[in-house]
Parts: structure tokens; sequence; C-alpha cells
């Protein structure tokens, strides 16, 4: 057999399984695991881990705004950054506006990721308005043209459905066997706590959190569960925070129902106390649900260990601090309400759970490429083909160093964001080179590849 390129010296961990290898490429994929091949070009893993690239699918790029503020990264930004931190396929999301048909949508942002992307990605479909044409018409179709997940909104009143709404698009996703992801919180209390904030004058960045407890996203995620079970359909709640949300999720995976989590880097990461930095900083912290105290961070890390999560996504929603556009979109010291949610992260998800969940030994090397890579990708209808290191598999390829200490300053990033949340954090690993379909896009400290070489992926169905 001929290979184009030969991984040598590998310690590969797959969701279930460690091995040392050579990993021969042929045509961008997989084409042998085996010892002492020989290939026309070779690069030395010398040992280190060699994983498969991570798949995050759970990410907003370029994604149009309703209130003036705009994202930091496009397909270009967002991509270069993601493979420099080791991911080499993201999902992120084609939001319908209320008003404009789902099809137009999706339309927008293919336009947005041609000619830009550096990885492969999919799209999540978002539903905000889902009319008798997009419920009969539109979805099914587009679920069969490899559209298969959708996110739907319980907040935000430019997004969010009523339960009918969810009860009707979960029974679309239901009979087209589509993957259903819910954003769980409850809009109406949200709105009322805010509103006696405000009138109380409490709007600094901390009070975020006091806007949207955890009892409004337990409240919420109950709802979702029990309106996916009465439809009897898997669902999948993101970004979850803590511990109550943690609680209503093992309640129904204790009865037997199918439902999948996701949190994210800042749930364990992040606290109350980054939110309440000192003057505005709290505000480059603000993303929702808001990141808890410390003793939630102990639950969510539970919960990555014992199984209650099949997702760590980056839920990167890039707003820069400085300028007219992002965090201070309306004004320099905005009350918490006003302040776009959302942080980035695209960068920093692997290097961050390797070194603190692998290296420190709360979750072991299977567990971080399930909940990085492979149950996102079987989730989501990319599996075999992306999140695993198998033979005809695509060669989306990470070695690891995790032998040096990284201090993680923005600049160093490659996002267009002008911050990160992790500034100054150290961790123990960091990519020492991402192969996408066998080619180099990042071979620390030089990204490559050409933007544009992403290429659109079609999911399956369920
Ligand atoms: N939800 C997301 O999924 N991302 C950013 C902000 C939000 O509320
Ligand atoms: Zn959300
Ligand atoms: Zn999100």
């Amino acid at each position: 057999m001929k290979l184009d390129l030969v991984v040598r010296n590998a310690r590969v961990a797959t969701a279930s399984d460690v091995f040392e290898c050579d990993i021969g490429i042929a045509d961008g994929r997989i084409a042998a695991l085996a010892r002492q091949l020989d290939g026309a070009t070779t690069i030395d893993a010398a040992g280190r881990w060699v994983l498969p690239g991570g798949v995050d699918s759970h990410c907003h790029l370029d994604q149009p705004m309703t209130n003036g503020s705009r994202m930091a990264d496009d397909f270009r930004s967002g991509t270069l950054s993601a493979a420099c931190g080791g991911t080499t396929t993201v999902i992120p999301f084609a939001c319908q506006m209320k008003g404009q048909s789902l099809r137009a949508a999706v339309d927008d942002y293919h336009r947005r990721a041609e000619g830009k992307a550096l990885i492969d990605y999919a799209f999540h479909l978002i539903v905000t308005d889902p009319t008798p044409a997009v419920l009969r018409e539109e979805l099914p179709q587009l679920i069969a043209e490899g559209y298969t997940s959708f996110k739907i909104y319980m907040t935000y009143d430019d997004l969010k459905l009523n339960d009918r709404q969810i009860l009707e698009v979960l029974a679309v996703a239901r009979r087209e066997r589509a993957m259903t992801m819910i954003h769980a919180e409850n809009a109406d209390c949200i709105a009322w706590l805010t509103e006696q904030l405000v009138a109380a004058g409490q709007t600094a960045p901390r009070f975020h959190a006091a806007a949207r407890p955890m009892l409004i996203e337990r409240e919420a995620t109950h709802r979702a569960i029990a309106l996916a079970e009465l439809v009897d359909l898997p669902v999948l709640i993101v970004h979850v925070s803590g511990r109550e949300a943690v609680e209503q999720i093992r309640w129904a995976q204790g009865r037997g129902l199918k439902v999948f989590g996701e949190t994210c880097p800042q749930y364990v990461f992040l606290s109350d106390e980054d939110l309440d930095a000192p003057g505005f900083e709290g505000a480059k912290c603000i993303c929702s649900p808001p990141p808890r105290d410390k003793a939630n961070q102990d639950v969510i890390w539970h919960g990555l260990e014992n199984g209650v999560f099949q997702v760590f996504s980056s839920d990167h929603a890039p707003f820069h601090y400085e300028g007219p556009h992002g965090k201070r979109i309306a004004g320099n010291d905005a009350g918490f309400h006003e302040v776009p949610n959302g942080i980035p992260g695209l960068e920093t998800r692997l290097p961050l759970l390797l070194s603190e969940g692998v290296l420190q030994e709360r979750i072991d090397i299977n567990a971080f490429v399930a909940l990085t890579a492979t149950n996102a990708a079987k989730i989501y209808g990319l599996y075999p083909r992306k999140g695993t290191i198998a033979v005809g598999s695509d060669a989306d390829l990470v070695i690891w160093d995790t032998d040096r200490e990284v201090t993680i300053t923005n600049s160093m990033l490659h996002h267009d964001v002008d911050y990160t949340p992790y500034e100054g954090r150290v961790v123990n690993a960091w990519p020492r080179l991402t192969l996408s379909r066998g080619e180099v896009v990042w071979s620390n400290p030089s990204p490559q590849g050409a933007p544009g070489r992403g290429q659109f992926l079609k999911a399956t169905r369920r």
C-alpha cells in the first residue's frame, strides 16, 4: 500500500483503547494502523499522545446579532483558532431570524463559511420561527440534505419558542430522526428578575448571575426533558452549568430517558468570582447560563467523570471587550442586561481539559477523547468519518505536548477576540501538530494551510 504520510511512534488513544503504532495516511484518510510503516513523508510523534482531532459541536461563528453587536470571529479566524487548539471539526449554527426562511439562513451561512474555513464543518440549525412551511417542508428537506441537528431556545426574545412550538419542532425531529439541542433557561423568570435588579440599580456584571439563578435553569431543564418525554425523543441539554440541572439530567437518565448532557470549560474553569472582577472586567465572563460557584464546578467535574455528560464543547460566542460592537455596545458601564452573552474558547477548550482533567487524573484519556470528539461525532451524525482514529476515518489527528508549562495569554491565540477569560492560567498540554485530512494546519507555533480548504460535512440522521 502506498502511503502519503506516516505518523510514527504514536501513543494513540480512542474513546475505548490506548495503543502504540504508526499511523499510515493515504488520500487524507487513515489507511493503516501498524508498526514499521513506510510513507512518502514521515512525522515522528516520539511516543507522544496522538488523539483524534477535536470535534467542537457548539460554537458560534459570524452569527448576525439583532442588537447591533457583532461576533468577533468569522469562519476564517474561528476555524484557524480551532485548528491551533487541536480541533479539526466544528459544528457552528445556521440561525434562522424570525420571519426568515430556514433555507435562506442556511444559504447565508454557507456563504459565510465558503473560502474561509480552514477545517471541516457541519451546521446545526437554530429554529426560531417554526411556521407551517418550516415544520412541513423546510426542516424535513434540510434534514434530508445533511443538517440533522437543531437548537431551540427557551429564552431570549429574538430566539425563544414557547412550549407548544417546542413540541411541534420536537415532533418533526422525532419523525425525521434529527437531534435536538435545547438551551434551557426560563425566559419569564429572567425578565422578571432583571427588571427588579435594574430598578434597584444592581446592574454590575456580577448581577448577571443574580438574574439567572440556578433554579431557572433547573426548571427549564426539567420542562425540556418532560416535553421530550412526551414526544418520545432523545434530546441534548446544552451548556449545563451546575448541580440543579445536573440533577434533572441524572434523574431523567436514571428513568431510562435518552437525555444527553453537554457542559463547557466556563463551568469548570470560571466562577462567580470572575463575574465579580473589578469595574466592568466581569463582562468578559458574561455568558448564559452564568459560571457558578466553586461547589458547582465540582459537580460539573463529577458529571464529566461519571458519565452524566457526553459532550464537552466550547460554546465559543466571541465578542470584543473593547470597541463599540462587543461587550461595551451599550457604553462603558452598561448594565449586565445590555452586555452581549458569550465568551471565546475554541482554542483553549482542549488544552484546559487535557491538562486539568487528564493530567490531574480527574478523567482518563479515553473519557477525554469521548467527551471532546467521539461522542459529538456520534450524536451529530459525523461518525466514523470524524471523532476517532480508525482505518477509513479522516486523518484528523493531533500530536500533543504534555510535558511543558504553557501560560495562556491572548496574544498567543488565533481568534479575533481582544481577550481570553483564561489569561494567565497555566496548562501543561498544548497541541504540537494538528492534521486535517492528512494536511498540517498547525505546527506549533505556526498555523498552516489555506483558508477555504475546510469542507462542508453532511451529517447523517440518528
Ligand atoms: N447560548 C449559547 O448557546 N451561546 C451563547 C449565549 C447563549 O446564551
Ligand atoms: Zn445557548
Ligand atoms: Zn452557544
